[in-house]
This record gives C-alpha cells, structure tokens and sequence, in this order.
C-alpha cells in the first residue's frame, strides 16, 4: 500500500531541514490548514446549512459580502487569534489591522488572507478559494500597519486552499510549491502534487475579455495576437479560460501552465487594478515564481512593490515565464 505523506509530516520534514526552526511556523501552519478544514466543510454543505446568499452588508472594498464572506473570515480569525504565534492579521474583509485579543500571548508572524476569494462563485456553485501569506515580525510587539506593508519578496510563506470537486491546498515556503489534496475520510490534506512547475509556453489565456475596451495598448495587442491565432504573429491557435476565481485560475497554471491577466483599467487609474496586493498578488505571485512562472504588473515585478495601504489594487499578469515576459516587452515598447 502506497505510504501517503501528509501535510503536517510534510511541514515537519521540511522545517526540520530549516536552520534554527521553533516549531512555531509549523503550528501556525497547523492551526491555517484546521481553519481551511473547516471552510471547505461549509462551502460544501453550503445549501444544506443555510450559508449562502448576500450579508446584506459592503466589505472595505465597498463589494457586497457573502453570508460566507463574513463567516469565513470569522473562522480564520477565531482559529488563529489565540495561538500566540501571531503579533496580528490582515483580511480582505475587515478595514483596519486585526490585533491578537490582550489574553494571547503576541507571537513572531503576521498572518494575511483573503477567507473566501471568488466569493461571487459561492451561489452559483462554482470553485472559490482561501488565499493567505506568512510575513515575519518583531516577537511580542503590538504590530502598526507599517509591520504590514512589507514586499512580498518578503513572506515566509504564501498558499491557498481551492475548494472544488477535490479540496487543494498549494503551499510554498520558499522550497518549491507543493499540493495537497484532502481526504475527506480522515480530515487529512495528502501530498498528491510534489514540486509543481509552470510550462514556460503555453496556449492558454485567462483575462475577463468584457473589460476589453479599459485595458491599456500593451494588453490590448497581446489578446489580439491570442486571438488571430495561426493566422497571426503568434503562429498558433490560443484558448481561453475565465472562471472568476483566481484560486482555480492560478491552479490550472500551476498543473498545466497559462497565463492569467486582470490588467491596468481605465476606468479608474487610482484603482489601478481590481487584485489587491497583500492577500491576492503577492502571496501568488510568491508561489508562481517558486514554481518557475512570472508575475507582473506590466512593469514591474509583483514581489518588488513596496505596499502603500493594506487594500491596495495592482494589476496582475502572472503564469508562463515566456507569456508574461512577453506582455511586459509589449508594455515597455509602449
Ligand atoms: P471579475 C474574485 O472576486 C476576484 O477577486 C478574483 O478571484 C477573480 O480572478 C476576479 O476577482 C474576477 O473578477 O471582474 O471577472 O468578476
């Protein structure tokens, strides 16, 4: 019988090979994959529990939550306020800065997620995710927001959990990417996917094309050439993928490459993108350059930007070393 390794013997194996490694990452670790667990047995009983539908209610972001918007984030805040291995949190959901409830001891992390992206996919039961980045801190310091707006280069740790016909979780920690897959008979996430690697080319798009007329000239004549097919520079055909999710795009990429763009729009420059940086970009970007891909903004390298705001929206075009190498000289031939 095939010996599955599981996520916390796999956590513990390669911490163990970590210099000067507390044990503490590990537990954190630990504590986000029970909180995942329990999100991923909500959104699948969903309909049967009364979960879905709107909150009636806007997030920071002035977006209209999900019931599970709010109950989501609520898990992961309860599962790791108390574990004195955080100094604080940050969530997609909530304005300000999450501090660790004065009876807990302030640990060494900065924990920051988005509960449940694609969240609009949640009534129509199609595949959304948690996304969540490890940054490091002073130990026992109540954190200001500046502890916060650190590079990405910077994390410790980025993954995400997909919940769809199987429930995934894809970590890195700097070592590679690794998938998981849980086994719902015993509440295990299972190595299924070692060391992950992006095809450097592809044929295969993912961008909301009715945004077409907001994007800038770079990613306008990119698509074109997707489109024109054999008929065009590009010499082959391209296909597209749009599912809204960015957990289930980044996953397809991640098992059989493509390139993903929700570029610069018009619309509203201050805006600048619809993605947000500390809990969507980076932490993606962080595990698409551990598995050999790119991930950019156009003109810049996502991990390099020094956040100004915990909600700040950049533009995102990740996935195929080639691709998104070749989007970026578009944008700097203007
Ligand atoms: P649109 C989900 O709301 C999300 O933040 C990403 O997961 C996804 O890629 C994108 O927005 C979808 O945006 O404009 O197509 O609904």
């Amino acid at each position: 019988m095939t010996k599955h390794v599981t996520l916390t013997q796999f956590i513990i194996e390669q911490q163990r090979e970590l210099p000067g490694v507390s044990g503490a990452f590990t537990s954190l670790l630990n504590d986000v994959v029970t909180a995942c667990k329990k999100i991923s047995n909500l959104v699948n009983r969903g309909n049967l529990i009364g979960v879905l539908g709107s909150a009636d209610s806007q997030n920071v972001q002035g977006e209209v939550q999900k019931k599970l918007d709010i109950i989501t984030n609520d898990i992961m805040v309860d599962a790791l306020n108390w574990t004195g291995h955080l100094a604080g949190m940050a969530s997609e959901e909530i304005d300000d800065i999450i501090s660790i409830p004065s009876q807990y001891p302030k640990g060494k992390y900065l924990a920051l997620f988005d509960p449940l992206d694609g969240s609009s996919n949640i009534d129509v039961n199609l595949a959304v995710g948690t996304i969540f980045s490890i940054l490091r801190c002073c130990e026992g310091v109540e954190p200001a927001l500046e502890d916060f707006l650190r590079k990405g280069s910077e994390q410790v740790c980025a993954g995400f959990v997909l919940y769809g016909p199987s429930t995934m979780m894809v970590l890195t920690t700097g070592q590679g990417v690794n998938g998981f897959t849980l086994d719902q008979a015993i509440g295990e996430f299972i190595l299924t996917h070692p060391n992950m690697t992006i095809p450097n080319d592809t044929n295969e798009f993912a961008i909301n094309m009715s945004n077409q007329r907001f994007w800038e000239p770079p990613v306008q004549r990119y698509i074109e050439e997707c489109l024109q097919g054999t008929e065009g520079l590009r010499k082959k055909d391209f296909n597209m993928r749009w599912v809204a999710s960015m957990v289930a795009e980044v996953y397809r990429i991640l098992t059989r490459g493509g390139v993903f763009l929700y570029p610069f729009d018009l619309r509203d420059p201050s805006r600048a993108g619809k993605l947000r940086i500390m809990y969507e970009a980076n932490p993606m970007a962080f595990i698409i350059e551990q598995a050999g891909g790119a991930c950019s903004t156009g003109r810049e390298r996502i991990l390099d930007i020094k956040p100004k705001g915990l909600h700040q929206r950049v533009p995102v075009i990740l996935g195929s070393k080639n691709e998104v190498e070749r989007i970026v000289g578009y944008h700097q031939e203007g």
